[in-house]
């Protein structure tokens, strides 16, 4: 219980982690709530939206009590939770884009890519932390097979083609996907045996997990939300 008291004043990371519960059950009601006074097109977008955030608010409440009651990093949960996540954010590109004809081989190439992009991630992080720069490298690859798709690639094309607004909010969430996902492999390159190519850039071993955390927890409130709201105001402009 002795973490209990030091939630206040110097345990950033269950400070995070509370502090990311709350913002993504926040966000889940708002997203929820305004389904009624959203138009029928964008429905199902604003819904997946909610989703997201829902289901980062459960394995945030799970986390945080977790990490509050063991000082431990809740590494399984995390990967559970971007499992189901990520995928649900390539669903919104491939909904946003529907109407200028994206196929649902491109959602399947997004989901795969993002999967390969979080089992090998997770296997660096947990089963072969040894290895964790090698892991790292094959997941970041898939990271940037996903940020072509919707730069250059077909989502980006496709969005060309449905009409300014959605071109306009999946530019967006693209810079989100480029800044906002490379938040990530930095708090694996804090929080991972192997480093930076061998560099370690935290050395003792607790701090470099609370490092990691940290860094994890600040980009699932910004990548989730925002990406949420994102896809929010693209509902707003277009009816
Ligand atoms: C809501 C959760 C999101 C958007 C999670 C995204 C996670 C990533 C983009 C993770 C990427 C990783 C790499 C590119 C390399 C190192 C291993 C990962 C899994 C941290």
């Amino acid at each position: 219980m002795e973490n209990l008291e030091k939630i206040a004043s110097d345990n950033y990371v269950a400070f995070t982690f509370f502090i990311g519960t709350m913002a993504m059950m926040a966000a889940s009601v708002f997203f929820f709530f305004e389904l009624s006074n959203t138009s029928k097109k964008w429905r199902t977008s604003v819904l997946v939206s909610g989703l997201i955030t829902f289901i980062a608010a459960v394995h945030y409440y799970y986390m945080r009590g977790y990490n509050l009651a063991t000082g431990d990093s809740p590494t399984f949960f995390r990967y559970v939770d971007w499992i189901l996540t990520v995928p649900l954010m390539c669903v919104e590109f491939y909904l946003i884009t529907k109407k200028a004809g994206s196929k649902i081989g491109l959602l399947w190439k997004l989901i795969f890519a993002s999967l390969v992009m979080l089992i090998t991630g997770y296997i660096g992080e947990v089963l072969d932390p040894t290895k964790s720069v090698l892991w790292g490298v094959i997941s970041g690859a898939a990271y940037f097979y996903i940020a072509y798709l919707v730069w250059f690639g077909e989502v980006a094309k496709l969005s060309q083609t449905a009409g300014p607004n959605v071109a306009k909010a999946t530019k967006i969430l693209a810079w989100f996907v480029l800044v906002g996902w490379a938040i990530y492999p930095l708090g694996y390159i804090l929080g991972t045996e192997g480093g930076l190519f061998g560099m370690k850039l935290v050395a003792d071993k607790a701090a470099a997990l609370h490092a990691m955390d940290i860094v994890y927890n600040i980009a699932d409130a910004i990548n989730k939300i925002g990406f949420g709201l994102v896809i929010y105001a693209l509902s707003r402009n277009e009816d």
